[in-house]
């Protein structure tokens, strides 16, 4: 089927999915049976990682049986996000079971499940749960951003010295260093700074006004699809850390209220913190 899927059922097929994979890893939070290392040692994958993405797969296939699935723990199978991207797939959804695993394994009840829906690579459709809240942050392109129903708008503030902004520390030692180079600039510049350990409810916090901006690099397309529409739904600007346009493709990441991000950008330039230096 080459036609966009109506947005409003891929909405309560997404709903649905999370808030399953929301419930399971809330009940095991602190307790997963087998915790392995991916790529080095700060990168962590359970089982409830992958129980959850068979969850939510399998919720999309029932509804959508020819769609296709970009998840965090099965993109191996596929040869990599860049082939899938490049595939050219007409119905695609991108899929993090649980963003902020670190937290999810200690017990800090401060991850969620982030489900978007693109078609021919815009995404349509973004959801993000937080179980431990009972929070579920929605978008449908041109049609706004909500948390269990209610209007998201981001932040007024209009300088960075007013603003809470918020950053990441991902696995690689590389992009470590990277952000603390912006973290080094950023924190005498702005009212304070959160990094709580899950981009998908950064760039949700952004949308829903809580948090003003947030930039991070190395991060993934599952880390970031439904949070950027929801910051673009609710008045916000998302960017590349140089100021292009985002894309799926996107792994270095600036998402604000608009109003403070060329500032944002400007410090980040100057700390050499765009991940691409
Ligand atoms: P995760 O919990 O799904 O792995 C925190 O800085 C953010 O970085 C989280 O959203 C986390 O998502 C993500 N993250 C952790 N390891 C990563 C990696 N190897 N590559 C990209 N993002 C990663
Ligand atoms: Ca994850």
């Amino acid at each position: 089927m080459k036609a966009m899927h109506d947005p409003v059922r891929v909405l309560q097929i997404a709903e649905k999915a999370v808030r399953e994979a929301g419930a399971l890893m809330k009940e095991k939070a602190g307790r997963p049976e087998t915790v392995e290392t991916k790529t080095n040692a700060h990168d962590l994958v359970t089982e409830v990682d992958r129980r959850c993405e068979e969850l939510i797969s399998g919720r999309i296939r029932e509804a959508f049986p020819s769609d296709f699935v970009l998840g965090e723990e099965t993109v191996a199978r596929h040869g990599g996000i860049r082939a899938v991207l490049d595939a050219g797939i007409d119905h695609l959804w991108i899929a993090d079971p649980i963003d902020g695993t670190t937290n999810f394994v200690a017990g800090i009840p401060f991850f969620c499940a982030s489900l978007a829906y693109a078609y021919r690579g815009t995404i349509q459709v973004g959801v993000i749960y937080h179980p431990h809240l009972d929070e579920l942050f929605t978008a449908v392109r041109n049609r706004g951003a909500f948390v269990n129903g209610q209007k998201l708008a981001v932040a007024r503030t209009a300088s960075l010295r007013d603003s809470i902004l918020a950053t990441g520390f991902p696995s690689g030692e590389f992009h470590r260093a990277v952000n603390a180079r912006g973290l080094g600039q950023l924190i005498p510049k702005c009212r304070n700074i959160r990094t709580m350990g899950s981009a998908a409810l950064h760039l949700a916090y952004v949308a829903a006004g809580r948090i003003t901006g947030f930039w991070e690099n190395n991060l993934n397309p599952w880390d970031l699809a439904a949070g950027a529409l929801l910051v673009s739904e609710a008045g916000g600007r998302v960017t590349d850390t140089q100021g292009g346009p985002y894309t799926l493709a996107v792994s270095h990441v600036a998402a604000t209220n608009g109003l403070i991000h060329e500032e944002l950008l400007r410090h980040l330039r100057e700390a050499s913190a765009t991940g691409l230096e």
